[in-house]
């Protein structure tokens, strides 16, 4: 059981920052909208309200707990990495699906919670609209799995594909906390082309089809962008997929 899980993920909200530029000095925010990124893949910004991401963050404290909760993952290799981990429905270690946290405390995994499948599914809806049917295993879906990852302030995700499942059915994503300058890529290689992206908290971003194996990461996160009303150190990422097993 891992006993440092909560002192990076503390229960009281961040004090107010100060404002970067003095009021009347700010730059007009760009618009942000949807987008596609790559084929098959689609952002769509502030996706969430406030009221969903404070819930969202909410549960993820939840899932954090021991036993099965969140955990410090160790590659093959040896390396840690700097993201810490937890799963529900079914457990990632690297690089399989497991009932029980085989890499940490061995406890059965958290079950795949209704209400996150359900919001995967309406995010596919409203992310693909009328092109849904076209997107392999979009009609139907049925996710199963829910990684959550917290980056602490200098964590960041190597380039890679989410290749355990055994199906292509569509990855739907969705940040809370610090933005983060998430880097997508190509199916062949991690070299060029791709396309960086700056995820904010609250948005929404889906890959399947043609993207749905493609090289992705997180390059780094943008300390103390989050609204310090969630209450949240750092970034969470939820990923929704379907396992195929
Ligand atoms: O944190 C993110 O936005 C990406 C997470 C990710 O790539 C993964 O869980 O496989």
């Amino acid at each position: 059981m891992d006993g440092e899980t909560f002192p990076r993920f503390p229960t009281e909200p961040l004090l107010p920052t100060e404002p970067l530029f003095p009021a009347g000095q700010l730059l007009p925010a760009e618009p942000r909208r949807r987008a596609e990124p790559a084929p098959g893949a689609v952002h769509l910004p502030d996706w969430l309200d406030a009221a969903e991401q404070r819930e969202l963050v909410e549960a993820c404290r939840a899932w954090a707990r021991p036993p099965a909760g969140m955990r410090t993952v160790r590659m093959p290799r040896g390396g840690v990495m700097s993201v810490r981990m937890l799963s529900l429905g079914w457990h990632w270690y690297p690089y399989g699906y497991a009932r029980t946290v085989v890499d940490g405390d061995g406890a059965p995994v958290k079950a795949f919670p209704p209400e996150l499948g359900e919001l995967a599914v309406r995010a596919l809806a409203e992310a693909y609209g009328p092109q849904l049917p076209g997107i392999t295993g979009a009609v139907g879906y049925r996710p199963d799995i829910g990684v959550v990852n917290h980056y602490p302030h200098g964590a960041k995700m190597g380039l890679h594909r989410d290749r355990e499942e055994r199906i292509d059915a569509p990855v739907v994503s969705l940040s809370l906390g610090d933005s983060c300058i998430f880097r997508l890529g190509n199916t062949e290689t991690r070299t060029r082309p791709w396309t960086d992206l700056e995820l904010r908290s609250g948005d929404l971003l889906v890959f399947g089809g043609p993207s749905r194996f493609a090289y992705h990461g997180v390059l780094r996160t943008l300390p103390d962008t989050a609204d310090p009303a969630l209450g949240l150190v750092g970034r969470l990422n939820i990923t929704v997929r379907q396992s195929g097993l």
